[in-house]
């Protein structure tokens, strides 16, 4: 299997690099600091076209695929993990859309969300359905003499929840059907009944902004319906499979990143008389960040081959974010110690790093759920 990039790949790649370099990392300090959203970033996305990765181009995408998502994500979160996220966590809607929805649906939303310049939200979790996603309270009731489905309810820990312009969400429509009784719906900031709450306070990513949404009597069209009635919960998982890759590209850049500073800051730094490069103990942690960072980068091409040649990735999905994300972990911690007393502040990348590339262990399904979701895989339901 040769994952080499194509002429397209590679020049996808230098641009990301690029705009990561030129335009993402002189602000990732300071939004990680001030926990304010980089709208001024994310218009330059969309400029160039990284928000309509995966989406066909009569729908104003740029096109390509899971990997073309994967080289993108993983060249921003080298400089910017908030914003990486912010991009990974926006192609979920417009990706779900385009798959799922109707014609008119499609015409209607995806240009906003390609090219449009408006972000988009996937709100799924609930304050009491994480991990058990089938445990949403949000509840839809259709009414027959409008047309339309009454939504109730509340969702937490939503990524661009409420600067969204279209966002997909999740409710019951018959909830004493559990995962056959979930269905999924389009909905549009300004809609009367939806409005948003806390904006948390978070370890990492702070420039990511997560928040809490607010249902209240919201009136959405039958039409923005998202598939089928009670066809929801595969929509949920089906958009997750596609977003864990995601999640393992954030991952990945970040570990790619902290390794690349941290052999530098081993080749500079002067202890004992000679640098702390010359040191087997450093020279074994380089090699073992080295190493897995190459195992978790080939999981997740894998995953992404998998999903563009239109096979099953479900098991892949799961075990390239679930191994990228300990990975980034694990580096991001060795880079940090690497660094020592300087790697703790904030005069250095690292400790911003260390705190954002926790996230992948716990968004898009825990590295718990995900042992679940291999387990199963692996050994039959
Ligand atoms: N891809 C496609 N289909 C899937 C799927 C996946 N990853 N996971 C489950 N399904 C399907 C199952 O095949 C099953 O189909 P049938 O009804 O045709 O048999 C259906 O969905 C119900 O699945 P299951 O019975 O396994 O549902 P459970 O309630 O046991 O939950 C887990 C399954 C735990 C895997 C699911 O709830 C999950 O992924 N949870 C994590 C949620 C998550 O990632 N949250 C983060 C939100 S975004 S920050």
């Amino acid at each position: 299997m040769d994952f080499s990039l194509t002429k397209e790949q590679a020049m996808l790649k230098k641009l990301a690099a690029q705009f990561a370099e030129e335009e993402l990392e002189p602000v990732a300090a300071e939004i990680d600091e001030t926990h304010s959203f980089p709208v001024e970033n994310f218009a330059k996305m969309v400029k160039l076209g990284f928000t309509g990765i995966g989406v066909k181009e009569e729908y104003g995408g740029a096109g390509g695929g899971m990997l073309e998502k994967v080289i993108a994500v993983s060249e921003f979160a080298k400089k910017c993990m908030a914003s990486a996220a912010t991009l990974s966590i926006h192609l979920i809607a417009p990706h779900a859309i385009q798959d799922f929805g109707t014609a008119e649906q499609k015409e209607k939303f995806l240009p906003r969300l390609t090219c449009g310049g408006e972000l988009g939200a996937f709100a799924l979790t609930e304050p009491n359905a994480g991990s058990d996603a089938a445990g949403v309270k949000t509840v839809a009731v259709y009414d027959e003499a409008t047309d339309e489905y009454v939504i109730n309810g509340t969702k937490c820990f939503i990524s661009g929840g409420a600067r969204a312009g279209v966002l997909v969400i999740f409710a019951m429509t018959e909830p004493k059907l559990g995962t056959k009784g979930m269905s999924a719906f389009i909905i549009e900031k300004g809609m009367p009944g939806f409005t948003y709450g806390k904006i948390e306070s978070k370890l990492g990513i702070r420039g990511s902004e997560t928040a809490e949404l607010v249902f209240e009597d919201l009136r959405v069209p039958a039409a923005n319906l998202l598939g089928k009635k009670n066809g929801g919960f595969k929509i949920a998982m089906k958009a997750l499979n596609a977003a864990r890759i995601g999640v393992a590209a954030q991952a990945q850049g970040v570990a790619d990143e902290a390794i690349a500073l941290a052999v530098q800051y081993s080749k500079e730094r002067v202890q004992f008389g000679k640098p702390i490069a010359a040191l087997q103990g450093i020279q074994w942690y380089i090699a073992d960040m080295a190493t897995r960072s190459e195992a978790a980068r080939n999981l997740t091409y894998h995953a992404a081959w998998l999903a563009d040649s239109g096979k099953d990735f479900v098991c892949e999905a799961a075990m390239c974010k679930y191994n990228a994300a300990i990975n980034a972990r694990f580096v991001t911690n060795l880079a940090l110690q690497i660094h020592g007393g300087y790697g703790y502040m904030q005069d250095y990348p690292l400790e911003r790093m260390y705190r954002d590339a926790k996230i992948t262990e716990i968004y898009e399904g825990t590295a718990e759920i995900h042992k679940v979701v291999i387990a199963r895989a692996v050994m039959g339901k």
